[in-house]
């Protein structure tokens, strides 16, 4: 009795064991289904990783903030949990008048990227909503040891929001130049007066 009672509960845990390997393989193809997807579109849903970016929706309000002492007399640089493209938050950034001297960009949201290798093909950008008339700063520096043409960094903004009083999908793709960088940084406001909010912006490396 005993052996033919064991033969079924064999059986029994070879299938259980079977469909669970199932499951959890259906479950591993279908991710990375899931993850090529995105990572090869270039699409408005690329935005959803941040690529080099920590923090690229602004949820967390791990960014760094660049401006001049004092900058809270013109200006706001805050997080908004009212007007954002995804999750709960937005970067907000609001410049009322320019601040003393020849300052003429805000770059407002900073964050400090891991260093890239020379002649790597990134593309950056992320979801902008901007009052009309305002210029955006969304643009993309590199520093290095040896002056590249003459100048010790290279910044490439995006291209110009057209849209206005909505988020809109902006990125531009640039090639480092092969040269060794030493530090690579995103920021993200504004060249002149005006408002907008930033939300989902990324960095990210293109494989080919
Ligand atoms: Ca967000």
């Amino acid at each position: 009795m005993k052996f033919i009672f064991n033969v079924p509960t064999r059986l029994l845990k070879g299938q259980i064991w079977i469909a669970v390997c199932g499951i959890v393989a259906a479950f591993a193809l279908s991710t990375c289904g899931v993850l090529r997807k995105l990572a090869d579109t270039s699409s408005p849903g690329y935005d959803q990783i941040g690529g080099l970016v920590r923090d690229s929706g602004f949820e967390e309000e791990s960014w760094g903030i660049s401006a001049p002492p004092g900058y809270g007399e013109y200006a706001e640089i805050n997080i908004d949990e009212k007007i954002k493209h995804k999750g709960r938050r937005s970067g907000h950034v609001y410049l009322q008048r320019h601040p003393r001297g020849n300052v003429r960009v805000l770059h407002a949201w900073t964050q400090t990227l891991q260093a890239v290798p020379p002649g790597a093909r990134i593309r950056f950008g992320g979801w902008v909503r901007a009052e009309r008339g305002t210029q955006v700063s969304l643009s993309l520096r590199c520093e290095f040891e040896t002056p590249v043409n003459g100048k010790r960094y290279v910044s490439v903004e995006t291209e110009q929001p057209t849209k206005f009083g909505e988020f809109q999908y902006v990125e531009k793709t640039v090639v480092m130049p092969a040269s060794t960088a030493t530090a690579l940084s995103l920021h993200a406001g504004l060249s002149d007066l005006g408002e907008v909010w930033f939300d989902n912006l990324f960095v990210r490396i293109l494989k080919d």
